[in-house]
């Protein structure tokens, strides 16, 4: 505790020194959230991420989250240096989505739109006509849709069937899973409704079909806290990161917040909903990355760079 305060206090001086501000997602542990508000910089999900390091005035962004964040941000920015607490925390849909044998198959489907997760590397994103957030990724296939386009989706096969799903339009999936929602179990999550009878379940779309189709309001991380706040139920069980949980009880205080069940056979699993390479932004790490720089830096080529903001920029536009 004292050591934690310890490194607050170092880390709030460093901010200062170096004209930085840290921007930090909701999966990442509270502390790091908390931290991220006391020093004025955002906790949100990634399409707010990109937005705030890209209109705030600081130098140096600090990006608590993965590395297609930090990619990101530093697309949207390539004036700021952008710094994470580790360059190693990846994300199993950019890793599950190769550059080469992603855009081979896109070679191999000309006729279609192609969009992306953000959750994908630069190369990935500079081979697509649009990027997407889960926030937005219902607004932007419908769009498509009404113009009368096909889309090739990639990577998250859960998210991609949920958007087909809802708008109808005609979407060939890239096979991608996140290693946490896909753990979602729906049996499980029966028996657990049944003890919680009042509780509203909460789901992110990265989850198995099974378990959207138990919910009671399916979003995007801000979706899904301000459903804790408006939907009339005092207790929720929530399928997604359980970072989630600081800012949904910071929001709606009082209520009670439990985590869907991740094992199968009805048994649960109470530490499996979290991010593992989200768990990787510690104090001592961010402490590095604004001490060191060197090791924490993310850069971009530049000419991928400018292939991938074209895709990025239109969903910012878009999102407007
Ligand atoms: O699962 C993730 O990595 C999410 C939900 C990212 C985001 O869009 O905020
Ligand atoms: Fe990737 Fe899933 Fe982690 Fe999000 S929670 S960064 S989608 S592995």
């Amino acid at each position: 505790q004292e050591q934690a305060a310890e490194y607050k206090a170092r880390i709030k001086a460093l901010l200062q020194q170096h004209n930085a501000v840290l921007v930090a997602h909701y999966y990442t542990d509270p502390e790091i959230q908390a931290l991220a508000e006391a020093t004025g910089g955002c906790v949100s999900d990634s399409l707010e991420m990109a937005r705030f390091g890209k209109e705030h005035p600081a130098d140096t962004l600090i990006v608590a989250g993965v590395r297609f964040m930090g990619e990101t941000a530093k697309i949207l920015s390539p004036e700021k240096t952008v710094l994470m607490p580790t360059l190693d925390a990846t994300c199993s849909l950019d890793l599950g989505c190769p550059a080469k044998e992603f855009s081979e198959f896109c070679d191999a489907h000309p006729d279609r739109v192609v969009v992306v997760y953000a959750n994908t590397s630069a190369a990935v994103k500079a081979r697509a006509d649009w990027v997407v957030t889960s926030s937005i990724a219902l607004d932007v296939v419908d769009y498509l849709d009404s113009q009368g386009k096909k889309i090739l989706w990639g990577p998250d096969k859960h998210l991609g069937a949920y958007v087909q799903k809802q708008t109808g339009a005609d979407m060939l999936l890239w096979n991608g899973a996140c290693i946490v929602h896909d753990e979602f179990k729906a049996k499980a999550l029966l028996e657990l409704k049944k003890q919680y009878p009042n509780a509203a379940v909460l789901v992110h779309p990265e989850s198995p079909d099974s378990v959207v189709q138990l919910a009671d309001a399916v979003g995007s991380t801000s979706q899904l806290i301000k459903a804790s706040q408006t939907l009339p139920n005092d207790t929720f069980i929530v399928a997604t990161d359980k970072g989630i949980f600081y800012k949904m009880q910071q929001q709606a205080p009082g209520k009670t917040f439990i985590e869907a069940p991740t094992g199968g056979n009805g048994a649960t699993c109470r530490s499996c909903a979290h991010c593992p390479w989200m768990a990787m932004n510690g104090l001592q790490a961010i402490e590095e990355a604004l001490v060191k720089r060197e090791g924490h830096e993310i850069f971009v080529d530049d000419a991928l760079r400018r292939k991938a903001l074209l895709p990025l920029d239109r969903m910012l536009n878009f999102a407007k």
